[in-house]
């Protein structure tokens, strides 16, 4: 349930401050775009002065999204009176622009259920589909009002972080959201398309490459794959051409778990990690340092790549055994609910 207290909390934040810098995290992704850019012109359009920022460039895929050429990178001017924060579980996800914690009052609000406590006002709603969905409940509670563009980028959000309504955190609420943004002109045939139908052959042969180095383990439960940087410069690729690639993954028939290692640019460990069912994986992000969802997480890890591969998946092999026997009861317990449904 949405917490109408916390919600009241950030319209009074932000109500209260005349000019905002609005920032979301870092390797941004469509809510993290969605968030910074529907909340920015919403205030903007109540008399606010505001900048979305994000310290990241901004992935190809989003860039003939609306708006999208607004969102400034780093460093930015002082001259800005609070600080907003979105789609964030840590001020590390803030980039450079996480020194003004300290210096500014601050605002956080995230869906992220691994969120630490941090910023003068913190909304954690892990209820939330996306975080654009609580950016649109301030905004009407703010009065802002709608257009077929402010509809269509705020829909974003609400279209990747559910999968395109996919997944499991697809929620009545969620439909509701993006209904009502229909009727204020939204576009979301746009989004998809554009996110979905607008991949480089480039990315293909990576994909193919990633496919070679399969590995499937615990009888398929558990399956894995990485990429480093050597078949990226083969394929004329970025670490931002294998966002989508996790989701093919777990994609696979019978896949409990599926994990993506990407070799950063500066040699970090980038991991991604998928459930279908019943393993909790931002439980195995958090153990290594990062954050997410029960069923989406990710983490970065220092080191050498393939040693980290091995402790990674080792770890995964430990607890999926551990939580299998009881588990297997609820999941069926589960299959059986929503059959009889
Ligand atoms: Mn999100």
């Amino acid at each position: 349930m949405i917490s109408e207290k916390k919600a009241a909390e950030v319209t009074a934040f932000l109500e209260r401050y005349r000019s905002f810098l609005i920032v979301s995290h870092i390797q941004p992704d469509g809510d993290a775009i969605s968030s910074v850019l529907s909340l920015s012109f919403g205030l903007r359009r109540l008399g606010k002065e505001t900048q979305a920022a994000i310290d990241w460039p901004i992935p190809e895929v989003f860039q003939s999204i609306p708006l999208c050429d607004q969102i400034r990178g780093y460093p930015i001017d002082n001259g800005f009176e609070a600080l907003i924060f979105l789609d964030g579980s840590s001020p590390d996800r803030m980039g450079r622009f996480a020194k003004w914690l300290d210096e500014k009052p601050s605002c956080v609000i995230d869906h992220h259920r691994s969120a630490l406590s941090f910023g003068t006002v913190q909304w954690v709603e892990p209820t939330a589909s996306a975080t654009a969905q609580l950016i649109l409940m301030l905004n009407r509670r703010l009065g802002v009002p709608y257009d077929p563009v402010l509809a269509t980028v705020n829909m974003l959000g609400l279209q990747t972080d559910s999968g395109f309504f996919r997944y499991s955190n697809t929620t009545a609420d969620l439909f509701k959201d993006a209904a009502f943004l229909m009727e204020q002109g939204a576009q979301p045939y746009f989004n998809a398309s554009t996110i979905l139908e607008n991949k480089k052959t480039e990315e293909f042969h990576l994909l193919t490459r990633m496919i070679q180095k399969l590995v499937i383990l615990l009888s398929g439960k558990l399956v894995y794959s990485y990429i480093t940087q050597e078949m990226l410069r083969e394929c004329e690729c970025t670490e931002e051409d294998t966002a989508g690639f996790i989701g093919e993954l777990r994609s696979i028939k019978g896949t409990e778990c599926a994990v993506l290692f990407v070799e950063s640019e500066a040699g970090d460990t980038r991991v991604s990690f998928r459930s279908k069912k019943w393993f909790d994986v931002s439980q195995v992000a958090a153990y290594f340092g990062g954050g997410g969802h029960l069923k989406a997480s990710g983490c970065s890890l220092r080191g050498d790549f393939f040693a980290n591969i091995e402790k990674v998946v080792r770890y995964i092999e430990r607890q999926m055994a551990q939580s299998d026997a009881s588990k297997a009861l609820l999941t069926l317990l589960s299959d059986r609910g929503q059959n009889e449904k």
